[in-house]
């Protein structure tokens, strides 16, 4: 049990409430977040609410305070389960997760970069280089992919636009010995577009504010995002993001890791490639179309080391509409920039030599840090796979923490009752399953010949899901343009709420087509960083006329692979609430919240923590908390084993009725039982206190 921090801050953990009821979860939620405590257990899942402000409980100090104790001697901390993840690979060789959920905007990567440096300031005690390099490469790699992977939005002015989930893998000694990055996902149609207010990548505007002139110059850029295309949006926006002390911290962590100058100045060729693409104008006189200024085609093919005429013949090729080729162009330039970097620092951090005969078992700690459940004003693919995706993760957790309660009653001997929840796998049925699902409807779609439009595809799903309860359609008349515009979108009731997607733009972002040409270019270029990210530039062309997976079927790949990879893993959980949207660290905004607690379904998991047991803890921790409260255990037993001892505190405060005696734990119903004892040792502890002050006077 969490340290009581004295009823003022309210209940350190939800299982403490005195009735389970949404009222009071909101209160105790409130009550702790108004007096800086951002942290409440539901067991040993972390509910933490953003405070919006700088919070002194990172320093050194508190990570001593955590290293190596338990759960409950400390108040509330990501520290406490982190520090839980690490004892559990430590000391009994499990692999181990952290997942962090919850919506944009609500902490997931400030927490996941709290468990990561807790991590690296707990382990290798005796600063072995080889393990300080290891470590020092997992910490900068943050710095850099949130440069290449994060923008500022209307919820979050650093919201990450991909998937992240980082392996940390140990030796024996409880060492890190390297790591393993996967992404998922980039939202790479930011590169061209950003809605009203926000901006695209912040690598962009770090390379425009922050790099030299020299730099700049042989970029053939200006300093000054206003000036193209893609960034121009971003350029009118206000930010807190100090991108010119950005773009110094991710030279310097880029060269931390490990990337030579030669790489570090293609990352920015390629940037600069993107930029100059976006200001090319086309323009056709209805039969040919041509490329207004030349001069910009010569700079992307000297960046690129790539012959001039290829570029524009490839930009060209496709006269149809232009624009659209330059920018699937683009945004491909751009994703597998990203891939690159990732796989790159993987290369650095890659376990190498490990041989577990001579090193013992290899062990992990995995954290996840992916994009939270979304719902704009317009939800596109993006956010139907971002959504997808969270379904999933409810899913396990739901079947984990299940699974987890469970298996601890078997294993202990103890009979246990069950406790109903949502089971959203009909949603996640709705959008994967095959044949009859929403990917599949897509897919077949995008396999028709000839021209299907987004249009048929919606009336494709209408007819086949018409009856699926979480599956609406309908036709929404928007009519701001006094035109009657029909426009279609269909509607999917997800675990966190209703979404209603406007199906424009599905069937492309799903085929997500690239000419080949493109590929061919790149693949062809005299820089073999470039090359290398295109592989695939070398398909001859009966190779190519495979038709490659789709946008949707890979991403769901991934994340059942993410899922199959996390459910074999000893899981812990942190849960972030987003207080309000103003970002206000002093706005508790009442109904967001409730909405949030309710979605991430934390009334059923406190219910489901009560309804057994709501403590359980080793005999010989029991013991050593609370001995000093029964005379026959102080200050030492004499009975035969701790359990027998347990039982004798247990008898002696009359609370035999209300637990359980399992094979190795003492598991405890209610938590009042749990009270009385503590606050008989708070009693005492003053006296003990006194008493010890007298002893060492006396001596
Ligand atoms: V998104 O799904 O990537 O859009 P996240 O990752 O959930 O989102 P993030 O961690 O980026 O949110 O937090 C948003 C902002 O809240 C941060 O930039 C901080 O300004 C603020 N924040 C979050 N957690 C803390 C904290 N523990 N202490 C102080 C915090 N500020
Ligand atoms: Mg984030």
């Amino acid at each position: 049990m969490a340290e009581l921090e004295g009823l003022e801050f309210g209940k350190s953990d939800f299982v403490l409430l005195d009735e389970v009821t949404m009222e009071q979860f909101m209160e105790n939620l409130k009550l702790r977040f108004e007096k800086g405590r951002i942290y409440t257990y539901i067991g040993e899942v972390v509910v933490s609410v953003n405070p919006y402000r700088r919070m002194e409980i990172y320093g050194k100090d508190t990570i001593d305070a955590y290293r190596g104790r338990e759960l409950y001697e400390n108040p509330p901390h990501l520290y406490a389960v982190s520090d839980a993840a690490y004892k559990a690979m430590k000391r009994r060789a499990k692999d181990t997760c952290i997942v962090i959920s919850g919506e944009s905007g609500a902490g997931k990567t400030e927490a996941s970069k709290y468990i990561m440096q807790y991590i690296a300031a707990i382990t290798n005690p005796s600063q072995r280089a080889e393990v300080e390099s290891v470590k020092n490469v997992l910490l900068k790699s943050n710095c850099v992919l949130e440069a290449f992977g994060n923008a500022k939005t209307n919820r979050n002015d650093n919201s990450s636009r991909f998937g992240k989930y980082m392996d940390i893998n140990f030796n024996f000694n409880g060492e890190p010995t390297g790591g393993h990055i996967n992404n998922y996902l980039l939202e790479k149609s930011r590169v061209v577009q950003q809605q009203n207010g926000e901006r695209n990548f912040h690598s962009f505007y770090q390379l425009l504010r922050g790099g030299s002139d020299e730099l700049l110059q042989s970029l053939h850029l200006q300093n000054d995002p206003a000036a193209f295309i893609y960034t121009k949006e971003g350029a009118a926006t206000a930010t807190s993001n100090n991108d010119r002390a950005s773009h110094k911290a991710v030279m310097s962590a880029l060269e931390v890791i490990g990337f030579s100058a030669e790489e570090i100045n293609s990352i920015y060729q390629i940037l600069a490639s993107i930029l100059l693409l976006g200001n090319l104008q086309f323009e056709s006189d209805g039969e040919s179309v041509q490329i207004l200024g030349l001069e910009a085609v010569g700079h992307v093919s000297e960046l690129t080391a790539t012959e001039a005429d290829s570029v524009r013949k490839s930009l060209l090729f496709r006269t149809v509409d232009t624009c659209c080729g330059r920018d699937a162009f683009v945004k491909a330039l751009y994703e597998r920039l990203f891939g690159w970097i990732v796989s790159r620092i993987n290369s650095v951090i890659e376990v190498k030599d490990y041989d577990p005969v001579l090193h013992g078992k290899n062990t992990v700690i995995g954290v996840l840090d992916i994009y939270g459940f979304e719902i704009f004003d317009n939800n596109s693919f993006e956010q139907f796979c971002i959504n997808y995706c969270n379904e999933k993760l409810q899913q396990l957790f739901i079947e984990l923490i299940l699974r987890q309660e469970q298996g601890e009653y078997q294993r202990e001997g103890i009979t246990w009752q069950h406790i109903d929840y949502f089971n959203n796998q009909i949603i996640v049925d709705l959008v994967e399953q095959p044949h009859k699902g929403i990917i599949s409807i897509l897919d077949e779609a995008c396999l028709t010949v000839g021209k299907v439009t987004d249009t048929v595809c919606l009336e494709s799903m209408d007819t086949k899901l018409a009856q699926h309860p979480h599956y609406t359609s309908r036709k929404v008349r928007t009519d701001h343009t006094k035109v009657l515009d029909f426009k279609k979108h269909f509607r999917i009731r997800h675990y966190a709420g209703d979404v209603t997607y406007s199906v424009e733009g599905f069937l492309e972002k799903n085929k997500d087509l690239l000419f080949q040409d493109f590929k061919r270019l790149m693949y062809n270029s005299a820089n073999p960083v470039l090359k290398e990210m295109w592989p695939d530039g070398q398909l001859s062309i009966t190779e190519v006329t495979k038709r490659p997976l789709t946008a949707a079927t890979l991403f769901k790949n991934s994340i059942v692979a993410l899922v199959d990879k996390l459910g074999c893993k000893e899981p812990y959980y942190v849960r972030c609430i987003k207080p309000n949207e103003m970002k206000s660290p002093v706005l508790f905004d009442d109904a967001r919240c409730q909405h949030q607690v309710a979605y991430l379904g934390l009334m059923e998991n406190v219910m489901v923590r009560r309804a057994g047991f709501a403590y359980r803890q080793h005999y010989a921790r029991v013991l050593q908390r609370y001995k000093m409260t029964c005379e026959y255990t102080w200050p030492n037993h004499l009975m035969d084993s701790d359990r027998e001892a347990v039982e004798a505190i247990v008898t002696q405060h009359g609370f035999q009725d209300d637990v359980a005696y399992g094979l190795t734990k003492l598991f405890v119903r209610t938590p009042r039982s749990l009270f009385t004892l503590e606050q008989e040792r708070a009693a005492l502890i003053p006296i003990l206190v006194l008493f010890l002050q007298k002893i060492w006077r006396g001596a």
